[in-house]
């Protein structure tokens, strides 16, 4: 068996036995303990000087995590800079806030080249080597002028634009090229695929061989472009439903969900939980829920909206506006609507551990997942698999997540619609028992069907064939 090379942005040591890892991290390191293997990555750690010139190796196991701590300069150019303030809006079609900089873009080359660097004397000849996510799409490049032929894999967790929207970057035709350097391509949803494949068909000019190819769901496309052949497919990630499933048994009756129970007193409950980020869609959503109060002021002291956000990417401007704008809003709302016993919005900034989150989930009525756009959503998986399945609640899901694709038995919304959105969690607030199970008891047949380990797999198999020219 070939050892598994994982590369990531930043290697995340699992402490075992902790419920705080989440489902991706877990499977990663499913996979690399059974081939063993290295995940190789930035440690986490930004030093004033240049970035490490040698690995920091840990072994554990058949496992060795190789890290990285990041200059200054690399670290503002390449994940401040480039990664998340122009590719990261540009992806999710936030053409407003994406940054055109010739100093970030070199910088995001030049930290892929000292990651291959690094990593190319660690590979062995049998390896395969799976690259995660938009902060490294150049890596197979600079993999391949540094020799190496291994079987390369990668996998964008973010949504894969419309080619009128990648355009938008000046060197999209890199970035593409610099895609095909891998043998296998995976994308969340037929969506995702199919922007990649129109990209090659009409702005690349390349070879674009459409179904039958194993691989993916739905099978997988052959790409012929920039003097490569490859495949590209869609693996719709997802969670560990059965661990979920059993963790939200045992976190209902935990102290934090009889705390938040005790709180509500006899009120209904509507939860979201994201990372506050633009793309969450968290400002339409805070509207929404003022929407519901005034369109059906019967929720009025009836129901309260829990919203977990915790800040990420403090360092970039748009975050700090987006927190900003979330805490003037919610203020406002509340000091509209609350009453001397009742606060409508119960904003939080803090992150919570999964058991406790899975109690939570496991109390709301709805799960108010409304991103703008969203790679997949896991929320919303993890959300319908804490459900009591004779009690579930609904889930209401915007139409612009990866998930949606899948999960068509929630109550698809318009995330920009409010009234819409309002209209939906009135809908799932009233929903009869019977109409509440039979769609809780479809979603849940998708999640066991395709959870995370099926994922991973399908993902790791398909790299196993290459290559595919
Ligand atoms: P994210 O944008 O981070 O992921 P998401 O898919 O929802 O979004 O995953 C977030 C994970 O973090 C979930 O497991 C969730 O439980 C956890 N989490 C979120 N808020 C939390 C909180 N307040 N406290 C504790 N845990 C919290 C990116 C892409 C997504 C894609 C994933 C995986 O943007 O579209 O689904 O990667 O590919």
């Amino acid at each position: 068996m070939s050892r598994l090379v994982v590369v990531s942005n930043r290697v995340a040591p699992i402490d075992e036995g902790k419920q705080t890892a989440g489902g991706l991290a877990v499977a990663v390191l499913a996979a690399l303990k059974k081939s063993g293997g290295i995940w190789f990555g930035w440690s986490g750690t930004v030093v004033e000087d240049e970035s490490q010139s040698e690995p920091t190796r840990t072994d554990a196991g058949r496992l060795t995590y190789a890290t990285l701590d990041l200059g200054r300069r690399d670290f503002e150019e390449y994940y401040n800079g480039f990664a998340n303030q122009t590719l990261w809006p540009l992806f999710h079609y936030r053409l407003g806030l994406v940054s055109v900089d010739r100093r970030t873009r070199e910088g995001y080359q030049r930290v892929n080249g000292i990651f291959a660097d690094r990593l190319a004397p660690l590979l062995h000849p049998d390896d395969m080597v799976w690259v995660h996510d938009y902060h490294l799409i150049p890596l197979g490049e600079e993999l391949r002028t540094r020799g190496c032929g291994q079987r390369l894999g990668f996998f964008l967790h973010t949504p894969f634009p419309a080619p009128e929207v990648l355009k938008v970057l000046p060197n999209h035709a890199d970035l593409v090229r610099q895609l095909c350097a891998y043998d296998l391509l995976g994308f969340h949803t037929e969506v995702d695929l199919r922007c990649f494949a129109n990209y090659i068909r009409y702005e690349a000019r390349g070879e674009v061989d459409e179904r039958g190819h194993d691989g993916g769901q739905g099978g997988g496309i052959r790409i012929r472009a920039f003097g490569r052949t490859l495949l590209a497919c869609a693996f719709p990630i997802s969670i560990d439903t059965a661990n979920l499933e059993s963790l939200a048994q045992t976190a209902a009756r935990s102290r934090h969900a009889e705390r938040l129970r005790e709180s509500l007193a006899g009120r209904r409950l509507i939860i979201g939980v994201d990372r506050l980020d633009y793309s969450k869609g968290l400002p339409k959503r805070f509207e929404a829920f003022q929407q519901l109060m005034e369109t059906y002021p019967e929720h009025c002291n009836r129901v309260s909206f829990l919203q977990i956000a915790p800040p990420s990417r403090e360092d970039v401007p748009e975050y700090i506006a987006i927190r900003r704008e979330l805490s003037e809003l919610s203020g406002r709302i509340n000091g509209h609507f609350a009453e001397f016993d009742w606060v409508p919005i119960r904003y939080l900034n803090k992150s919570f551990g999964r058991r406790i989150l899975a109690g939570f989930y496991r109390q709301a009525h709805i799960g108010l997942v409304t991103p703008l756009r969203d790679g997949m959503n896991l929320v919303a998986k993890e959300y319908v698999a804490c459900q009591d399945p004779g009690n579930p609640g609904v889930l209401v899901l915007s139409e612009f997540a990866g998930a949606a694709l899948e999960l068509a038995q929630a109550l698809i919304v318009n995330p920009y619609d409010t009234e819409g959105v309002a209209d939906a969690l009135q809908r799932g607030l009233t929903m009869p028992l019977e109409e509440r199970k039979e769609r809780h008891a479809a979603l849940m047949g998708t999640l066991r069907r395709n959870d995370i380990t099926a994922w991973r797999e399908s993902y790791v198999n398909a790299l196993t064939r290459a290559p595919y020219s």
